[in-house]
């Protein structure tokens, strides 16, 4: 451990660092000032437990995000606080629950800001503490004041830059919502005002091409939804027009965002700085660039997670040729678990062969079972975090208090409601001991939460219905309450509500207390 290697000034920092996990956090803010390490978060979308080699990836390799965690810490329960995108990175971000906030699911293109300028956020507590902070990639959290939302052809606000990061070059929504432009900073980069970008709900004109009445020229077919609005041969969510200048290539996002992240890092190299990486792999439309394409045996998703683990290999290499690995926090994670089928036709079921993409868990995307939210979870800093394999509970929702308390930064108290600092168990210091218990939510609208206490975990569906429990949307009747005993029944097959009828009541008690806290702690 860091107490063996004795206290030389190099080894300060993973003091700092114990002392900020006991200690009134603001008294080791100036001692920790010099050895303030940086911290790049590589959020990847739909990505499951078992996607990766280091987690039992049957149908393709990993190599430099194996590497990544041979050189780190590889949770086996870490979690996204979603099964859904939006409100995984609203809990991120703000580090309170997305199910106290109505309104935070799965944003539509024209969605506002969901988080209002001045919020408190895991961004914004590191700009305090004096970090460069950025964010490079799929925002999905909206854009623009409240019952507006974005005004595409002018400032591009409220944002990320009114939540604490000084720079974004941002993918608005998701890839398989229109528009298909970047924002960087306040606006889209690249508008001809001559023509102007209109994004909207409903068809423009009669004669408006679609995936409906142009489904034969299409490069990807759709599945189910995604049929309106055609850009680069494949139709999306919603409709827009102009902005052609503006337009960017499906395949091109991931280099985009990589160039973009060296040329940022590179920058900011003698301050100590704070990246939010949030890859678009392997969100459907699973378009990736041309020297991926076919590189697995899965077909487009899988081919999605090889260029997910090229951009992971890139920032390793910008860390170093930096000189800034041993200095930096880099952490891996997921917003949501997998899907196969999300829209469109790109063989994720037919050339699944054996992979498994849940690994040992059930259910995926938009579920409360394990598989929806429990993911790859993995944090690396040579020389400060040990090498080894962590089985304590962790979740994204806790990078805002873990990272206050790093800087020694205080939280304010409305701020950040659910998120734990876990910085020791993030930083695999031994005896260091993870959530005591964790609320898993859905997409929000339908009211289906999974609760985990130690080894325990209560389902509850108020919809009654659970779809995408076998990764391709089927939908089952389940009951209201469930519960498994995860250590013994990790698949959450052996549903105990019956056979322990007091602890499933207590369970449900707790967790209705926690769904009925609102906006306070
Ligand atoms: C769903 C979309 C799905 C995906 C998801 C959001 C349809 C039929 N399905 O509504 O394709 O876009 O929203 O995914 O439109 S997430 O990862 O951003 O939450
Ligand atoms: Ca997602």
């Amino acid at each position: 451990s860091w107490l063996s290697r004795g206290l030389s000034p190099r080894f300060l920092f993973p003091l700092v660092l114990v002392l900020a996990c006991i200690a009134a956090p603001i008294s080791v803010a100036s001692a920790a000032d010099t050895e303030r390490p940086n911290v790049v978060i590589v959020m990847a979308d739909d990505l499951g437990y078992g996607d990766i080699g280091c987690y039992g990836a049957k149908g393709l390799k990993t190599p430099n995000i194996d590497r990544m965690a041979s050189e780190g810490c590889r949770f086996t329960s870490g979690y996204c606080s979603a099964s859904t995108c939006t409100p995984t990175r609203y809990s991120f971000l703000t580090g309170s629950y997305a199910f106290r906030f109505p309104g935070t699911g799965i944003a539509p293109p024209n969605s506002p800001a969901l988080i209002p300028a001045g919020t408190t956020t895991t961004a914004s507590l590191l700009q305090e503490a004096g970090y460069k902070t950025a964010v490079i990639g799929k925002w999905h959290l909206g854009l623009g004041e409240k019952n507006e939302g974005p005004d595409w052809n002018g400032d591009l606000k409220p944002g990320p830059l009114e939540i604490g990061f000084d720079h974004c070059i941002l993918l608005p929504t998701t890839n398989d919502r229109v528009p298909q432009v970047y924002v960087n900073n306040h606006n889209v980069e690249n508008l001809d005002p001559a023509d102007p970008l209109w994004v909207g709900n409903k068809k423009p004109s009669k004669d408006h091409p679609t995936g409906i009445t142009h489904r034969d020229t299409l490069k990807m077919d759709w599945t189910h939804g995604h049929n309106s609005t055609i850009h680069n041969g494949i139709s999306r969510i919603g409709f827009y027009t102009g902005g052609h200048a503006a337009r960017f290539r499906d395949e091109d996002l991931s280099d985009r965002w990589v160039a973009e992240s060296k040329r940022w890092i590179t920058e900011n190299k003698d301050e100590p700085f704070f990246l939010f990486f949030a890859s678009h792999d392997l969100h459907v439309p699973r378009v990736v660039h041309e020297r991926f394409q076919g590189s697995t045996a899965l077909g487009p998703r899988g081919d999605a997670i090889a260029e997910l683990d090229w951009c992971v290999g890139e920032l390793m290499k910008s860390l170093e040729e930096n000189g800034l690995t041993e200095k930096t926090m880099l952490v891996f994670c997921s917003d949501n678990g997998p899907v196969l089928d999300d829209g469109y036709a790109d063989d994720a079921n037919e050339k699944l062969g054996n992979h498994d993409p849940n690994g040992p868990y059930q259910g995926g995307k938009y579920t409360v079972y394990e598989g929806g939210t429990r993911t790859p979870f993995i944090t690396r800093m040579p020389g400060t975090i040990p090498v080894g394999v962590n089985d304590e509970m962790v979740c994204t929702i806790d990078f805002a208090a873990s990272l206050a308390a790093m800087v020694g930064t205080e939280l304010p108290n409305d701020a950040c409601l659910d998120s734990h600092n876990m910085l020791g168990v993030l930083m695999n210091q031994s005896g260091a001991t993870g959530r005591e218990h964790l609320v898993q939510q859905d997409n929000g609208k339908l009211g289906n939460y999974g609760y985990r206490v130690g080894d325990w975990k209560l389902v509850r569906h108020d919809h009654k219905k659970s779809y995408n429990f076998d990764l391709s949307m089927t939908r089952k009747e389940v009951p209201q309450f469930e519960l498994y005993n995860l250590d013994s029944d990790p698949a959450e097959q052996n549903d105990l509500s019956q056979s322990e009828p007091e602890r499933a009541k207590q369970m449900q008690q707790e967790l209705q207390k926690l769904l009925d806290a609102g906006r306070s702690r």
